[in-house]
């Protein structure tokens, strides 16, 4: 599966049970409004007399909604973990045994800079203006693995068009592998709000052929022409 399809798969049974609940909900309150309405003024409330019964299995019913919702979020959290995606191109399997690109990603207040061990190359920017968004160049058709991590509070990568995302911590880093099957570029945002510019905390993933890729390493010049 990949991550938009594992989103619409716990989002869509997440929306069956919340409406569920909500319909179960409206009916007791409509129910108990007409009822108490309806009954002698000298008789206690529907309320305020003990229903034991009906108060336990209602706890059991929302406890066991809710206890299944954990559930189908963290067994689908730990697919997202072993698959990556591309959007519109559907699920591509990580291959056993391919070591995956490192791309180290730090995340601060309020922009991005990403790093590629083994090599001097590095981006960032100031975020301040569209024209200054870093722009995080990845070989196209190869697992990229990304190191997350935060030099002062919490952020979060978050690539909306692959329904792609990962908290960014101090003293922590956190990855994420995805694979680009073909080349293009993506906006990255923050999710996770962290100050006054957090809005602006926007970047680009870019993937590019592993051609241009090497020479980007080598160069540190930005395939298609700008330099970051
Ligand atoms: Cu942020």
């Amino acid at each position: 599966m990949d991550y938009r399809a594992v989103f619409d798969h716990v989002f869509g049974i997440q929306l069956w049970i919340a409406g569920g609940v909500f319909v179960l909900v409206t009916a007791l309150l409509v129910g108990a409004i007409v009822l108490n309405r309806a009954r002698r003024r000298d008789k206690l409330p529907f309320a305020a007399a003990e229903h034991n019964a009906v108060e336990i299995g209602f706890a059991v019913v929302l406890g066991g909604a809710a206890a299944f919702l954990v559930w189908l979020s963290l067994s689908n959290n730990h697919a997202l973990d072993y698959t990556d995606t591309q959007a519109g191109s559907g699920p591509q399997a990580v291959a056993a045994g391919a070591a995956p690109v490192q791309v180290a990603v730090t995340a601060f207040q309020w922009c991005w800079s990403a790093s590629y061990p083994g090599s001097s190359t590095s981006v960032t920017g100031s975020c301040a203006t569209p024209g200054d968004r870093p722009v995080i160049v990845v070989p196209q058709g190869r697992p990229v693995e990304f190191s997350l991590t935060s030099r002062d509070v919490v952020h979060a990568f978050w690539i909306p068009q692959l329904a792609v995302k990962r908290d960014a911590y101090p003293d922590h880093v956190n990855s994420l592998v995805m694979t680009f099957p073909d080349a293009g570029q993506w906006l990255g945002r923050c999710s996770e709000y962290c100050g006054t510019h957090h809005t602006t905390m926007d970047f680009y993933v870019r993937a590019v052929p592993d051609d241009q890729y090497q020479s980007f390493l080598q160069t540190g010049a930005l395939p298609g022409g700008a330099t970051a």
